[in-house]
C-alpha cells in the first residue's frame, strides 16, 4: 500500500489538526508526519505545496491529497472499515455524522473564547450567553450519543469513532479553561485525558517551543 504522509500545525494549538491525527491513530495506520508550524513568516507557502487549501491537516496517500480533517476521517473510515470509525448501526449513524457535521460547521463562540491551547491549564474564557449556549449544546449532544447509542463503553458510541475526532478537541478545551461540566460530561473528559493517542499528542505538545500570541488568552 502506498505511504501515508500526515501534514499537521502545532500540536499545541492546532485542534483541526488532532481531528485527522486521531483518526489515523484510531485506524491504526502506520504514516509519517509532517509538522508545519504555523502564523510563522513562510507557512503558508509550504502549506501551498502540500494542499490547495493552504491549511493543516492534510493527509497525502501515493497521489492522492486529502484535506480538511472531516474528509481525512472519511477517509480513513472507508479505506479501514475493520476500524470501526463510524458505528454500525445505521441509526447511531446517522447521529454520529450529524453531531460530527455539527461541531465540524458550528460552535464558533466556543472556537472565539475559547483557543485550543493542549498545553495551557488554568485559563478562563470570557464569558457571554454565546458561549454557554454552546457549552450547554456539547454536552446535550454528549449525553444523547452516549445514553442512546454508547452505553457498551465510555466513548460518545461506545468504541472511539469519527464523533469522539470531533470532540476530543472541545474536551480539552474545556480543561484548559476550567469549564464547570455536568458529571457526564465530566466522565467525558476524563475517558479523553486517559487516551493514550491524546497523551501521546500532548507530550508532543509540550516539546514545541513555539508561542502563537493569538492562542494565548484568558491567563
Ligand atoms: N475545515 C478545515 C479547517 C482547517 C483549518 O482552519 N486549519 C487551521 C489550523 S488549526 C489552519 O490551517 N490555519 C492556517 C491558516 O488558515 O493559514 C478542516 O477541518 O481541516
Amino acid at each position: 500500500m502506498d505511504k501515508f504522509i500526515f501534514i499537521t500545525g502545532n500540536k499545541a494549538y492546532s485542534s483541526w489538526s488532532l481531528r485527522g491525527w486521531l483518526g489515523l491513530r484510531a485506524a491504526g495506520v502506520d504514516f509519517e508526519e509532517l509538522m508545519v508550524p504555523l502564523y510563522v513568516p513562510g507557512y503558508k507557502t509550504i502549506l501551498l505545496e502540500h494542499s490547495p487549501s493552504g491549511k493543516v491537516p492534510v493527509l497525502k496517500h501515493g497521489k492522492r491529497v486529502i484535506w480538511d480533517s472531516l474528509a481525512i476521517c472519511e477517509y480513513l473510515a472507508e479505506m479501514f472499515p475493520k476500524a470501526g470509525l463510524w458505528p454500525e448501526d445505521r441509526s447511531a449513524r446517522a447521529l454520529a455524522r450529524s453531531v460530527s457535521a455539527e461541531m465540524h460547521s458550528g460552535f464558533s463562540a466556543i472556537r472565539s473564547a475559547m483557543p485550543f491551547n493542549c498545553r495551557a491549564k488554568g485559563r478562563r474564557a470570557q464569558g457571554s450567553q454565546a458561549l454557554e449556549d454552546e457549552i450547554g449544546r456539547v454536552q446535550q449532544l454528549w449525553l444523547q450519543c452516549h445514553e442512546h447509542h454508547g452505553r457498551q463503553g465510555p466513548w460518545l458510541f461506545g468504541h472511539f469513532t469519527v464523533a469522539d475526532c470531533m470532540y476530543v478537541p472541545v474536551a480539552l478545551r474545556f480543561v484548559t479553561y476550567g469549564v464547570p461540566l455536568e458529571t457526564h460530561a465530566q466522565a467525558y473528559v476524563e475517558t479523553v485525558l486517559q487516551h493514550a493517542p491524546v497523551q501521546e499528542w500532548m507530550a508532543n505538545a509540550e516539546h514545541e517551543k513555539a508561542v502563537i500570541p493569538s492562542s494565548e488568552v484568558g491567563g
